[in-house]
């Protein structure tokens, strides 16, 4: 067929929507038609509401990512002759006609989020783009694992997962794309989810004071878009969406020490040991590749790890648990179990003509197992009974971008697409995300009732339901440490709660002040690992110095406390889909200040804790507290919000704040998860105006019994005006570790407490203390009182104190 010039000008120029010419209502929305595209608007829930457009015959299904489905009674849709009005409880789309264009309001009739008048959604050639109207002071949040600021307007950036070693703090794209923002401006907030795995891009704002927008090389427009008056609650909408975590093994939550690489078996042991020796809490050893025979996944080096069995055995007697790294390339070799079976059964990737696709990585050229097909899945989930047979329950899934040397994964490679067919060019971004599904299905089905633990580099919508993401290979640097910390509040906005750097910097090596540093912040982070590159210097806690050793170990024992708080915070996320690192524009979207580049890192860790992190080479640093009152973690000074304030913050010290109101569940000291607590749960109570509550959430740590009600679920809450600490009766069956509480009333004037002590048997007074330190073995309160409220039934029923 020879191509015509209006053929070929359609290609390259933009032509946008037309007229909607006909349309009809269906039971969860309605479909249309234009001179060119069919048309698709369907309510998924009162504040989320998908619009697809395609110019096929159909739409094109993308399986992955999306898990609701739309539902019906939730809406009216009004016509008249140049618009249709769709309504829900929460939104108002009013779709003009001619041109087709769809500008969303909320219910007061505000303008939150419009077509461009112009271009509205426009094709090029097979790509796909919708523009938006600028909106005032409009700021965009989100698109998951992204370097650049917190605020993302004036940038473009592109979905394409890539290896990228060592990356820049502006560097796109690398490891994950997750197409979901959060915009934000005067009028309100609003996310917009593009469900389509192609190339994709962003265009915040980036060379243009118009529109921004969204587009895909190919395939449908397809997009969500989710309004609410809460930010937190866009997000949990996008996480109806696309998916929650589940729960993860409480081991996985403490600190995990890994090094490309750890070898021999002795060097493993001797490392956990230490840890024991040197009384630093830790629960996870992580092998990188050099626990392979040459690096053919599935095997070991017999020199190096004669008997893995009895590492792990004697790793665990220690309280350790093992992950280990899972690279998808499997060898290209005669013999070799893996690739000989994988061959017979037909499961690698293939070139169009039908032979197998190979790329070059660590084991040498490498076939590579189509995760976008069942079969494929089910054999990598049989071949992983290698590890769990040996007790193994983590598992570290990399370099499946797909990474090789050179990079560029040739376009025309076929993948299955779940039956779908299709290619690089949709396959690429959700091949990550598959292996950790097929990892993590793996792991499940063979630890029979053990929840494992499952962490990737590479993912896409949705990835929160199979792994936890760490941000691969960053570097030691200031500069890096606060990237990620960034980062990690843009994924926890983008449905990812559990998420983590390589705390010291994989690439290069950290000075002793910046290991403290990171360690200090990364105790604060939802996934805690400590990890560095090959031939880099020594990276344990104990390798810079007593000095950053003391540090290390501080603040790891300070994690390992809060460990009630922090599993807490991961319920509330595998219930809401609410992130564990809070950016500040979650609770604060209207507050200009949280986004301004000095304070754009802050974030709240759980609902209550703020920490500001901090340079390693800055001794004084400015903080900015939002609106409420703080109180330093360390000390209860008391600071007003609503203002930046310069604070003191020696290497040892973090700059972390307890919001007034708070509660925050303690446990005593551990060596690892695995150890018990004592009976005494703490309870940090800070004064404060604003009632509050707080989830408390317990249960074995490791198994899947809470799905049948083995937890212990209550609400706390503080009622400042009615003096009060309520503790609702238990949910659940599931009998606490703890069963006496103590609580330790921050801010409150000793005179305020008294009149509580003697009122009820049950309460015991015990004494006035000072200095609160939890970095301490003991936990003081400069204004604090400590009382004993020894309750006998701490465990199940409802109670409340007075004062
Ligand atoms: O397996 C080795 C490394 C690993 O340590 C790192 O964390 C990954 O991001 N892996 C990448 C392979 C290549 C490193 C240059």
């Amino acid at each position: 067929m020879i191509i015509n010039k209006s053929q070929r000008r359609s290609r390259s120029r933009s032509t946008a929507l037309g007229r909607l010419e006909e349309y009809e209502l269906t039971d969860t929305g309605l479909v249309g038609r234009t001179d060119q595209e069919l048309i698709e608007v369907s309510i998924y829930s009162s504040n989320s509401i998908r619009i697809r457009m395609t110019r096929e015959e159909a739409f094109q299904p993308l399986q992955y990512s999306v898990i609701s489905i739309p539902k019906a009674g939730l809406h009216q849709i009004t016509d008249t002759a140049e618009s249709l009005t769709v309504k829900t409880e929460d939104i108002l789309l009013k779709i003009s006609k001619s041109p087709l264009r769809f500008s969303f309001y909320n219910t007061e009739g505000q303008l939150i989020n419009e077509d461009d008048a112009g271009f509205g959604t426009s094709w090029q050639g097979e790509q796909v783009t919708t523009y938006k109207t600028l909106q005032p002071n409009e700021k965009f949040i989100g698109l998951g694992e992204k370097t650049g600021p917190l605020n993302k307007r004036g940038h473009g950036f592109e979905n394409w997962n890539t290896d990228h070693f060592g990356y820049g703090p502006e560097d796109d794209p690398i490891y994950c794309s997750i197409p979901f923002y959060i915009g934000v401006h005067d009028a309100g907030s609003y996310g917009i989810f593009l469900n389509n795995s192609h190339k994709t891009h962003f265009n915040f704002g980036a060379s243009n004071n118009r529109f921004s927008s969204y587009s895909a090389d190919a395939g449908d427009m397809d997009y969500f878009f989710m309004h609410d008056d809460k930010v937190a609650n866009i997000i949990s909408a996008y996480s109806d969406l696309t998916g929650k975590i589940e729960l993860p093994p409480k081991w996985s939550l403490g600190y995990q020490q890994c090094r490309y690489s750890y070898y021999p078996d002795k060097k493993v042991l001797s490392t956990a040991q230490n840890f024991r020796d040197k009384d630093i809490p830790a629960d996870v050893i992580v092998l990188d590749i050099h626990y392979m025979d040459q690096y053919k996944i599935f095997t070991w080096d017999n020199e190096k790890f004669p008997d893995p069995e009895s590492m792990i055995l004697k790793l665990k007697s220690l309280g350790f648990e093992v992950v280990v790294m899972c690279d998808p390339g499997i060898k290209s070799e005669e013999g070799y179990e893996a690739f000989e079976d994988g061959k017979e059964k037909d499961i690698f990737i293939k070139y169009p003509d039908g032979t197998g696709y190979e790329g070059q990585v660590w084991p040498g050229w490498c076939h590579f197992p189509d995760f976008t097909s069942q079969k494929a899945r089910d054999w990598w989930q049989n071949q992983l009974k290698a590890y769990t047979n040996l007790g193994i329950e983590g598992y570290w899934n990399d370099m499946n971008e797909i990474a090789t040397w050179g990079q560029t994964l040739p376009e025309l490679i076929e993948f299955d697409m779940d039956g779908e067919e299709g290619s690089t060019r949709n396959a690429r971004n959700i091949y990550g995300m598959l292996m950790a599904k097929s990892t993590f299905e793996g792991a499940k089905e063979h630890l029979k009732g053990k929840r494992p633990f499952n962490l990737t580099r590479a993912g896409f919508a949705g990835i929160q339901r199979y792994a936890a993401v760490w941000t691969g290979d960053n570097v030691a640097s200031d500069e890096h440490m606060l990237l990620g910390m960034r980062m990690l509040s843009g994924m926890g906005v983008s449905g990812i709660p559990f998420a983590g750097f390589d705390a010291g910097g994989f690439v290069g090596n950290a000075s002793e002040d910046l290991f403290a540093r990171w360690i200090s912040m990364a105790a604060f982070t939802p996934f805690f690992r400590g990890h560095s590159n090959v031939n880099t210097r020594d990276s344990e806690p104990w390798a810079y110095g007593e000095h950053t050793e003391e540090i290390s170990r501080n603040y790891i024992n300070l994690r390992y406390k809060l460990m009630p708080y922090i599993y807490s915070a991961f319920q509330t996320a595998a219930e809401t889909g609410l992130p564990v690192n809070r950016s500040l524009a979650i609770d604060y979207t209207q507050d200009e200040k949280v986004y301004q580049s000095a304070y754009e890192n802050e974030y709240l860790f759980g609902d209550s804790i703020l920490v500001a992190p901090v340079s390693s080479q800055k001794l004084i640093e400015k903080v900015y507290f939002p609106e409420g009152q703080w109180y330093d973690l360390f000390t209860d000074q008391c600071y007003d919000g609503g203002k930046e304030t310069l604070l003191e913050c020696p290497i040892e010290k973090l700059p972390v704040f307890a919001k007034a109101s708070a509660i925050i569940p303690i446990q005593s000291k551990v060596k690892s998860t695995k150890e018990r607590p004592d009976s005494t749960l703490e309870i940090h109570l800070y004064k404060g105006k604003e009632s509050n509550s707080f989830c408390y959430y317990e249960d074995d740590g490791s198994t899947y019994g809470y799905e049948n009600g083995e937890y212990h679920k209550r609400s706390i809450s503080y009622n400042p005006k009615e003096r009060k600490l309520k503790w609702s009766k238990a949910e659940g069956q599931f009998t606490s570790v703890f069963n006496k509480a103590k609580i330790y009333f921050h801010g409150f004037e000793a005179g305020e407490i008294t009149s509580l002590m003697p009122q009820k048997e049950e309460y015991r007074f015990i004494e006035q203390l000072s200095n609160f330190d939890p970095l301490g073995d003991e936990a003081h309160g400069d204004y604090s009182i400590e009382v004993s409220c020894i309750v006998k039934d701490l465990c199940t029923d409802a109670f409340e104190i007075k004062w």
